[in-house]
């Protein structure tokens, strides 16, 4: 079972150069460091530091996964976010839990006994507000569907149509903004009946850099997205 860490950045230096070096190099077979066309030297300094680094040329993190996709080497992809969210020690667990045979296991920033540092009021409302609908919509049991920090079998993509165009397009145009596809990868692997697990994972502070999320537009992008996907067979 192969692993690749799928590491998502854009103008994310600071916080490369804490959390990279923290990640040990033979806790997977593969590094790639997808970036959406940073200014800020975070291309420069992956490739310094010898990662296999990928610019995307379509704009927003879910074309840049469909752009990754070809260079993935592993059976499973960690998405882990080097912004200070993710933990690194939390890898090697990570792989552990999908080797007792799941589809996806999730590092749950609300499973008992983790906590969120980053959230505000409206990020965790919004967190809990998603996770419960997908829940209540899919009868599934997460305890975060929203968050990036997961592993998965890299076949879910082309098995789940992750990357279906129109998947997201009119969400996106509608509400002119980019989102991501963790929480489709939720719905969708909850409603074929995958097997799910998690893992408690806290969710420390952003370390540095921007924070790209926009609330509003990708909450009511998700909306639209939960219940276009309840009517899709
Ligand atoms: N390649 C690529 N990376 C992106 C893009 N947008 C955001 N990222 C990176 O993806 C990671 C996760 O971003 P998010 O956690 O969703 O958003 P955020 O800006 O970190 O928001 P907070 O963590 O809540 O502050 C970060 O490392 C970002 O730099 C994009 O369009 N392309
Ligand atoms: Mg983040």
């Amino acid at each position: 079972m192969k692993t690749t860490l799928l590491v998502p950045v854009l103008n994310e230096i600071e916080g490369m150069k804490k959390i990279m070096p923290l990640v040990k190099r033979e806790w997977v077979d593969q590094v790639i460091i997808l970036d959406g066309n940073s200014t800020d030297g975070t291309i420069e300094y992956a490739r310094s530091q010898g990662y296999t680094v990928v610019i995307q040329k379509k704009p927003g993190l879910r074309k840049g996964y469909e752009e990754a996709w070809k260079h993935i080497t592993g059976d499973i992809v960690i998405t882990f976010s080097p912004d200070g969210n993710s933990i690194p020690e939390l890898i090697p667990p990570l792989i552990e839990k999908m080797k007792e045979g799941y589809d996806m296991v999730i590092v749950s920033r609300y499973a008992k006994g983790a906590k969120s540092y980053d959230d505000d009021i409206i990020t965790g409302f919004g967190n809990w507000m998603f996770t419960s609908l997908i829940n209540l919509v899919f009868a599934a049991h997460y305890t975060d569907a929203m968050v990036i920090y997961r592993a998965y079998k890299k076949d879910l993509m082309a098995r789940l149509e992750l990357d279906k165009d129109s998947s997201f397009d009119f969400e996106e145009k509608l509400f002119r903004t980019k989102i991501s596809w963790e929480p489709l990868l939720s719905m969708r692997a909850a409603k074929r009946r995958l097997k799910i697990g998690e893992i408690p994972g806290d969710e420390p502070a952003r370390l540095g850099g921007q924070r790209k999320l926009k609330i509003f537009q990708w909450g009511a992008a998700f909306l639209t997205e939960v219940i276009k996907e309840r009517f899709t067979p």
